[in-house]
């Protein structure tokens, strides 16, 4: 798994951006999944989704500030129990240590690109290097060193790439510095069909995203132009002296350049310019995880284990790289609501199988449960998608699937919204200080930038799509999440005035 990797740079889903040819293996050798979503769009509550298989509601993780409730009883727990060995590497982001794992190293929070700190069954560690070479070098070493050859196992390897602020390694940086990429469709949208949450979200290329932290002016650069920000430098201040070198030798002439340019820059490019930066250096934090998801592989294939190993990757939520003009996630809308999913079963995958069912990382934990011959607890809220592996799809009949976020006020600012997507479909309804709702007809419009919701030619849709809406908010229990219950807790932890 990786940290806020997006479809749209995976050459499995369009090559338009980036080639990632070991991600792609997995699909060619078995099934990708091009309707996989999430129910909440942001890193630590997804990924207490996966591992509970509940809605946030209902395990507590509502979003990145609330501590992760280590009652929980999650899927890694049970596989140990059966006999499984179980070994966690990389980004978890819960605030506490992960239960139900043999042994762990993962990184505190957020983690850092450069010279990462770790925290691990054994203590605190801080290594040099790059954290996505890192991360595969602690999995392969207990790959190769202390997995139980007599054991089943369980191997969460989890990286922090690709996410803010999308520090590449030297080799990455040298070349996509070099590239241009091209302009998404909706890079200028005016979101002038939809509601306020669109308009006054705080994830804009053109005015959130900042030259100096994500961009990576120079101090200097960022200082002579007399830039209004405050310059945070992210990982550069962790380098040591080598890498600092190495890093200015690229990125300082880019500044210099850009100094020479930004006077005679307007709106459009100044845009233009900043989507340019941001996908040199996202896309090149992206060639490090498929390198490093190669050397995994190949060890599978040199070793033979990968005839009885299910093989799955994914990321914690999609990404905006530019579409409607924005960075980050957390919006229902598909670039942040869908992620990647790509399975390799062998010998019961047929290879290159395209799925287009609406799955979600709430169906995880039952699946790995199926799959290891264990029945899931009866709270679990997801669904064996192993009817969809096997191509069994008559046992499969969803038909809409249902989503809630809540990190507001907060980073971003993109307001708390809940809704009903089927395959036509997407219903939102945003709330807490607005109530506006927006409908998207996905067919005709997949770029969702036609909020049809006051079309009167909809209104027998908006009516089903809400009793459809009410019938998934009493199926899974999330009845209570809109009262002022989840408010005061915002309230009681200061968070809100
Ligand atoms: C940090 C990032 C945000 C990002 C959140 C959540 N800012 O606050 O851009 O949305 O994490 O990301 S940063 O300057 O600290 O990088 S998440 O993946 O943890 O959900
Ligand atoms: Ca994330």
């Amino acid at each position: 798994m990786s940290d806020d990797h997006a479809y749209q740079a995976i050459s499995a889903y369009s090559d338009k951006l980036i080639q990632t040819p070991n991600i792609d293996r997995i699909a060619a050798e078995g099934m990708l999944f091009t309707n996989a979503s999430v129910t909440n769009s942001i890193c630590a509550p997804s990924r207490a989704v996966i591992l509970t298989g509940k809605h946030s509601h209902l395990n507590g993780k509502i979003d990145n500030h609330m501590p992760f409730d280590t009652t929980n009883v999650t899927f890694p727990q049970l596989l140990q129990k059966s006999g499984y060995q179980t070994a966690m590497f990389g980004k978890l982001h819960f605030g506490n240590n992960p239960k139900g794992f043999d042994e762990f190293k993962i990184l505190p929070g957020q983690g850092d690109y450069y010279n990462p700190k770790f925290i691990t069954s054994e203590g605190d560690t801080t290594v040099t290097g790059y954290v996505t070479d890192i991360i595969t070098d602690f999995t392969m070493d207990w790959l190769e060193k202390r997995r139980d050859t007599a054991k089943p196992f369980l191997l969460m390897y989890l990286h922090k790439a690709s996410h803010r602020t999308w520090m590449p390694a030297e080799r990455h940086y040298k070349e996509y510095t070099k590239k241009t990429f091209p302009l998404p469709e909706t890079l200028f949208d005016n979101y002038e069909t939809r509601g306020t949450a669109a308009h006054t979200a705080e994830m804009t290329l053109l005015k959130e995203m900042q030259l100096g932290y994500d961009n990576k002016l120079s101090q200097k650069v960022v200082n002579e132009l007399r830039l209004e920000e405050r310059y945070k430098r992210g990982a550069y201040d962790r380098m040591t002296e080598e890498q600092k070198a190495a890093w200015d030798a690229v990125y300082n002439p880019i500044s210099e350049s850009f100094k020479k340019t930004y006077p005679n820059m307007n709106d459009s490019t100044l845009t233009i310019w900043k989507y340019q930066r941001y996908m040199q250096d996202y896309l090149a934090s992206i060639a490090a995880v498929d390198e490093n998801v190669g050397r995994v592989l190949d060890y599978l294939d040199e070793t033979g284990l990968t005839e009885n190993t299910v093989v799955v990757y994914t990321s914690d939520q999609g990404f905006y790289l530019g579409e409607h003009g924005w960075f980050d996630k957390r919006f229902m809308y598909n670039e942040s609501f869908k992620t990647p999913l790509l399975i390799r079963w062998p010998n019961v995958i047929t290879p290159e199988t395209t799925e287009t069912e609406m799955v979600q990382n709430l169906d995880f934990a039952q699946t790995f449960l199926e799959l290891a011959g264990l029945v899931p607890p009866e709270d679990m809220q997801g669904e064996s998608i192993v009817p969809l592996l096997t191509q069994e799809g008559e046992k499969w009949n969803r038909d809409a699937i249902y989503y809630h976020y809540y990190e507001y006020p907060g980073v971003h600012a993109v307001k708390r919204h809940y809704g009903i997507a089927t395959e036509e479909y997407k219903l939102m309804h945003f709330y807490y200080d607005v109530d506006e709702w927006e409908l998207y007809d996905r067919m005709k419009d997949p770029n969702e930038i036609n909020n049809i919701y006051e079309n009167p030619d909809y209104i027998n849709v908006v009516k089903e799509l809400k009793q459809k809406l009410e019938g998934l908010r009493l199926k899974y229990k999330d009845t209570d999440s809109l009262t002022n219950n989840y408010i005061q807790i915002y309230k009681d932890n200061g968070w809100i005035e």
